[in-house]
């Protein structure tokens, strides 16, 4: 029996009925091939799946396990919440507590509305937008990913660049049209869509940190430049936070880069675990927000109490252990490091792109990646030779060239250590195929 039969034969049984046999696209192994992992369970820094085979895990739910896998005060308060009801469509002190927390770390939001996905935040701050401004243009970045809405699938990241299907079937012509598309890092692209738009943009919509296209960093100035070209233009600057929102830094990127965007959005770490999104900013933008304006947002288990409770407390965790930090960009610096000295040793051309605890590592030919051309041009076929030996190796690692490696305060030296060995295990098998 090889070591993933459960695994394989849970997929059969699952592709039968569930699309793909996944939920969300990108965990199909699409990108690397092979079968997808079931998992049973999750604790601290590992992942343990159907077969009995434990990992450590760099994926950390794609963004969320910060703290790491059932982080102990974390799962308390799940339990303490569920058993007073799991769902009450009412109001609860603890969204207001929760509001409170978000609002005390992310520097520009002085209002804010949960949600219970990144999705739904960033669809619900560009209809703001357009509802603000009276405009319906928007501006994304090629290879930026904000969630499946029909105003983002165009030129998108993540798993739709993973499947290599980046404009959607089922986005209607007159909704795609309504999205302009920049390119990452490059200013003179934004200005060209301003210079004939400009007047009927309503917002910019940034990853502050690439994270879809596997992680790129802005490049210096170019988060001030979208501040200001939006400032002249009457357009609104949203960052998209759901995936560097605490991760970067306790206050985002745009406590980490000074930028103030007028509005954020908020996903992954602000639940836990939990399904929560939030998106906040100005009073004076969200109060527009119905029921106190007259642009509509609604959700059945939008500040669902048992999300909330996670929520709450991982924020509080973060915000009273500011010393995470320290040990998060220790431990992902001597990582990025290792594995970037391992290729050099071993001739295989690749790139390490980090930004605090994300990371990707990018087989490729070029010396920087720092656009998503850069990042199309990467070895994927590669990519998925080093995912399947990491794999076998005990390393679970995102299964796509296009997704960014998130390390939690639950990796210790060892994992690191270990992560490093396994590593060089890993390339040293690549390297025999170059020669
Ligand atoms: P969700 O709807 O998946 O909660 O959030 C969408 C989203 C919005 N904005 C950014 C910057 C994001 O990274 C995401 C979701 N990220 C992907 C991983 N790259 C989620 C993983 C998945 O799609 O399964």
């Amino acid at each position: 029996m090889n070591q993933y039969c459960r695994s394989e034969a849970a997929f059969e049984k699952a592709r039968k009925i569930i699309p793909g046999g996944v939920n969300s696209p990108v965990r199909a192994f699409k990108g690397v091939g092979g079968i997808p992992v079931y998992f049973s369970k999750a604790n601290g820094a590992f992942l343990t799946d159907i077969d009995g085979n434990t990992y450590i895990d760099f994926v950390g739910s794609w963004g969320p396990m910060i703290l790491g896998h059932a982080f102990p005060s974390v799962i308390e308060q799940i339990v303490k919440a569920a058993q007073s009801g799991t769902s009450f469509g009412a109001p609860t002190e603890a969204e207001t507590e929760l509001a409170e927390l978000i609002i005390s770390m992310i520097p520009s939001i002085e209002m804010v509305r949960l949600v219970s996905s990144g999705t739904e935040a960033t669809m619900s701050a560009i209809r703001l937008a357009r509802g603000y401004t009276g405009r319906d243009l928007i501006v994304k970045f090629e290879g930026c990913y904000h969630g499946h809405g029909d105003s983002f699938l165009i030129a998108a990241g993540s798993g739709a660049a993973t499947l290599g299907v980046p404009n959607s079937p089922g986005v209607p012509e007159s909704v795609a049209s309504c999205t302009l598309l920049a390119k990452y890092n490059d200013i003179g692209s934004v200005k060209s869509l301003f210079a004939e738009h400009g007047n009927k943009i309503a917002a910019i919509i940034v990853e502050p940190v690439a994270g879809n296209m596997g992680v790129v960093a802005p490049a210096d100035g170019f988060l001030q430049a979208l501040r200001e070209i939006t400032i002249d233009n009457g357009s609104l600057l949203i960052f998209d936070e759901v995936m560097t929102g605490f991760r970067v830094s306790s206050g985002g990127a745009q406590m980490l880069y000074g930028i103030e965007p007028d509005l954020t959005t908020l996903g992954k770490i602000v639940g836990g675990g939990m399904p929560i999104g939030a998106y906040g900013g100005k009073k004076e933008i969200m109060s527009m927000i119905s029921p106190s304006g007259p642009v509509y947002q609604a959700g059945t288990l939008s500040g669902n109490p048992v999300a909330v409770a996670a929520g709450i407390e991982t924020l509080k965790t973060i915000k009273n252990n500011p010393e995470i930090y320290l040990k998060l960009e220790k431990n992902a610096d001597r990582l990025a490091q290792s594995i970037i000295k391992s290729c050099k040793s071993l001739g295989i051309p690749a790139v390490c792109n980090r930004v605090g605890s994300m990371m990707t590592l990018f087989f490729t030919e070029n010396n920087q990646i720092l656009s998503y051309d850069d990042a199309k041009q990467c070895d994927t076929a590669r990519y998925a030779r080093y995912f399947h030996a990491m794999l076998k190796e005990g390393i679970y690692l995102p299964p796509s060239q296009f997704e960014a490696w998130f390390i939690s305060a639950a990796h210790n030296d060892t994992e690191i250590d270990n992560a490093i060995d396994k590593n060089d295990a890993a390339l040293s098998i690549l390297s025999k195929e170059i020669k």
